[in-house]
């Protein structure tokens, strides 16, 4: 007997929807891109490694979501003056579009000599981008800011390295944008579980009728190496550093070919998904670090899984 297989987050059934060959500048990789829907387009930043190892933003832009064209010259190269340079010189990596107000927040991983942390920029509309600020020290990564102010303060979920305690889910606050405080950690990965090795957000969370939704990742150390998989938290709307559920069960994992070989295997990540007006959200995804992902899934069953099957956040 056939078991019936009935995914949460249905593949695209054309993925990879990107990959080196669609970019007109050489490139060894296409991945763990950030996207928004910004006029009616959809608008990808993604990352890719040149061959020297370092990684660039290139974008990509698409009318339905599946079908892109990447623009001619890179979107976002390592800074050549000021202080952004010296923190940026190995790569800039992983960027996130946070939708905030009235403006899109680019948040990105810079690599240099001293480590990784993460660079803030803005954009209206993807022509002028202007950088505001390193918001963290060395050693932290997968920054994303929630849609809206709370009490007058910026949002966002970060991930600091930690050889001490499994890597988790830190909130912290900003007047500004630029000073960041009341760090604290509110949400672990789980012994035993999918997660178990280390957990960090993902993609920018979305508001839903029941809270914000917050796509993550998280990954499990076999023999063969780590896996990568996606799961599910729900964030209280009022409060987004109390957690109403999180999934068990993760949502996605490897299993497409191009997921589970390539530049580093076995690795699904986001760093973006676009909710819909029909109430399905596309998540988008990096597959082994080598080509871009969708899937579809509708947001009132990601919801349902945090609020009936939820392990706990911590
Ligand atoms: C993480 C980051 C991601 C990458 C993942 C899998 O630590 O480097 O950019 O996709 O590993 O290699």
């Amino acid at each position: 007997m056939k078991i019936q297989q009935n995914p949460i987050v249905k593949r695209y059934p054309h993925n990879p929807v990107l990959t080196r060959e669609d970019v007109p500048y050489p490139v060894a990789t296409v991945h763990n891109a950030g996207i928004v829907k910004h006029n009616g387009r959809y608008i990808m930043l993604f990352r890719s490694h040149l061959h020297n190892g370092r990684s660039i933003i290139g974008k990509a832009e698409s009318t339905d979501g599946f079908s892109f064209t990447v623009d001619p010259e890179p979107f976002l190269i390592p800074a050549t003056n000021g202080v952004f340079a010296e923190y940026e010189a190995n790569g800039v990596e992983d960027l996130r579009i946070c939708p905030v107000e009235d403006e899109y927040l680019l948040a990105y991983s810079a690599y240099s000599k001293h480590g990784v942390r993460i660079a803030l920029a803005r954009t209206r509309n993807f022509d002028v981008v202007e950088r505001i600020s390193l918001i963290t020290q060395a050693d932290y990564r997968n920054v994303v800011i929630f849609p809206k102010k709370i009490d007058g303060r910026y949002v966002r979920l970060d991930r600091p390295h930690s050889e001490i305690s499994p890597w988790s889910i830190w909130v912290s606050y900003s007047p500004d944008l630029v000073h960041w405080g009341d760090s604290r950690v509110i949400m672990k990965s789980v012994p035993y579980h999918w997660d178990e090795m280390k957990i960090g957000p993902g993609a920018p969370p979305f508001k839903t009728s029941k809270g914000w939704l917050h796509i993550y990742h998280g990954v499990f150390q076999t023999m063969a190496g780590a896996v990568y998989r996606l799961g599910v938290a729900l964030h209280d709307l009022q409060d987004p550093s109390h957690i109403i559920g999180v999934s068990d069960q993760w949502i996605l994992q490897p299993e497409d070919p191009w997921e589970v070989t390539g530049y580093v295997p076995n690795v699904v990540f986001t760093c973006g998904a676009v909710p819909e007006e029909d109430g399905t959200v596309k998540i988008y995804w990096g597959g082994a670090d080598s080509v871009m992902c969708v899937g579809t899934a509708v947001i009132d069953e990601l919801v349902e899984r945090c609020l009936t099957d939820s392990r706990l956040a911590m």
